[in-house]
């Protein structure tokens, strides 16, 4: 199977975990997009979604599916999203799409946090996709240096502003061995908005779309 063939297949699965009824988290990628277009197939039986980008949102809302402030909505069931990488433990790194802000933002108001990702995002150990860190843009160049102390290689990703006005630092070359430490420290810094080490909420499941079909770790 294609990897999009291999997409579409977790993120048709992932309407299994769709409460009926709920507000459905909604996160960002090409994966998620595959999601977006199955939860169309069963719009009449949510009510509506929380998006984690723009671009979520227009899809959704291209397909007529509601959605919701944030601010409006305490807790919802749960959340859907993609990762760059993803480990056995469920910890991600996520933002290539430099969604990460927002995509941690909207997990966090949720109970369950559904991965869905192709099998060539599962790894061993963290670190082989450079890490995406969102900076305040005065702070880019500090932030920099701070990871090039950690022994990483930041860039700054040309022509990108997130939704949030922010910049975003890719960084190779980092081990990440603890990815809640990582993520605590860098976390700290001034001027980090956010870091795509997602570890202190990690994928309660992960849909794994494999040429087997569907392997669901947890
Ligand atoms: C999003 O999913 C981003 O955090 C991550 O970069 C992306 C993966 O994109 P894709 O599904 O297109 O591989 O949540």
């Amino acid at each position: 199977m294609t990897q999009d063939e291999l997409k579409a297949l977790v993120g048709q699965a992932a309407l299994d975990y769709v409460v009926p009824g709920s507000i459905v988290g909604v996160g960002t990628g090409s994966t998620v997009n595959c999601f977006i277009d199955a939860l169309a197939t069963i719009k009449d039986r949510i009510a509506g979604a929380v998006s984690s980008s723009e671009r979520s949102t227009e899809r959704l809302r291209a397909h007529g599916i509601a959605v919701l402030d944030s601010n409006t909505v305490e807790r919802i069931p749960v959340y859907v999203d993609g990762a760059d990488e993803i480990d056995h433990h469920g910890n991600m790194i996520k933002g290539g799409g430099a969604a990460l802000t927002r995509e941690k933002i909207v997990a966090d108001i949720a109970d369950r946090f559904v991965c869905i990702a192709d099998e060539s995002k599962l790894v061993p150990t963290l670190g082989k996709f450079p890490l995406p860190v969102e900076v305040i843009p005065m702070a880019a160049s500090q932030v920099a240096r701070r990871l090039k102390a950690l022994g990483g290689e930041p860039v700054l990703r040309a022509g990108v502003v997130t939704d949030n006005g922010g910049h975003i630092l890719d960084v190779r070359g980092l081990s990440i061995t603890d990815p809640a430490a990582m993520e605590r420290d860098i976390n700290q810094w001034p001027g980090v908005v956010s870091v795509g080490i997602f570890a202190r909420n990690r994928a309660a499941v992960c849909l794994l779309g494999t040429s087997q079909g569907v392997k669901t770790l947890s």
